[in-house]
């Protein structure tokens, strides 16, 4: 993401992993500045600094770098009045679909049937559509990428930030320890969530939707959903009719893209 940003960037992160991961100042992981800002603020944090940005001529990307807990649920707002306001800028939800940095507990990000620390028997409900509400706002661009796929993150960040205007990535992350799998399965793990179709990818570029390639495949022939759910601890036990359901939803929303992409509906 950084690489495809360039070197005049900053980054707006709230509390979560990657406030942890940058490491403490001076010795920051993060070669841009990074601004750590409370919770539920950092789309209007990131507004401000656009718009300060702008107003004095200078180009500088600004980043919000927000997981699924800082941007499904606690920076809804935030992140919805920067939308409908038209900031210039940039947020990316890597979405590891729990709250990670606090132990693993649920989300609206965590989907139906998953086990967390706040969903020992497996989450009841099913994962919150921000990819839906981010376009009820109608942005000139928003796209869908995972971290088994750089080079397609690579590409997405360039155009999003090539775009004026309030424009949206949301990244699966596979997470070792909160998913439980061992690490040097991470890449299969997001490979597998992309070939069963539980995660698609794809970018909206000015109300035109494109079906990412390594999705195209998943929409003719899916992988077994269950490829992608039995190496993962967090799925151990999934009764059949949950099971069911998520298979349903999987088929549902692969078949509702096909048909934007199609222009059927
Ligand atoms: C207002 C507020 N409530 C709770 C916390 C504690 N907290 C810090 S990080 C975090 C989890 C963040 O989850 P997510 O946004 O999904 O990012 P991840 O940790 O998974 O990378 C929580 C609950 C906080 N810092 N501020
Ligand atoms: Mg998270």
């Amino acid at each position: 993401m950084l690489k495809a940003a360039g070197p005049d960037t900053v980054l707006v992160v709230p509390a979560c992993c990657t406030s942890v991961i940058q490491g403490i100042y001076p010795n920051t992981a993060i070669n841009v500045p990074v601004y750590n800002v409370a919770f539920a603020t950092a789309a209007a944090s990131a507004s401000g600094m656009s718009n300060a940005f702008r107003a004095q001529g200078k180009k500088t990307n600004v980043i919000v770098y927000a997981g699924d807990g800082g941007t499904l649920d606690i920076g809804i707002q935030a992140l919805s009045g920067a939308f409908e306001r038209g900031t210039d800028f940039l947020y990316i939800c890597y979405d590891n679909e729990a709250y990670g940095n606090t132990g693993m507990q649920r989300s609206s990000g965590t989907p139906l049937g998953a086990k967390t620390t706040t969903t020992p028997a497996g989450k009841t409900e099913v994962k919150k559509d921000i990819d839906a509400i981010i376009a009820a706002h109608e942005p000139p661009y928003q796209a869908t990428a995972c971290a088994a796929y750089p080079q397609d993150l690579f590409k997405k960040v360039q155009k999003a930030l090539s775009i004026r205007g309030p424009t949206f990535i949301h990244v699966l992350a596979p997470c070792p320890p909160g998913w439980r799998y061992s690490t040097e399965k991470s890449v299969e793990i997001g490979k597998l969530a992309v070939k069963s179709g539980m995660w698609v990818l794809y970018e909206r570029e000015f109300g035109n939707l494109t079906i990412t390639a390594p999705s195209k495949a998943a929409i003719k022939k899916p992988v077994p959903l269950e490829d992608y759910l039995a190496p993962q601890g967090r799925f151990k036990g999934i009764d059949a009719k949950t099971l069911d359901i998520l298979k349903q939803r999987v088929a549902k929303n692969l078949q509702r893209l096909a048909q934007e992409e199609a222009g059927v509906c």
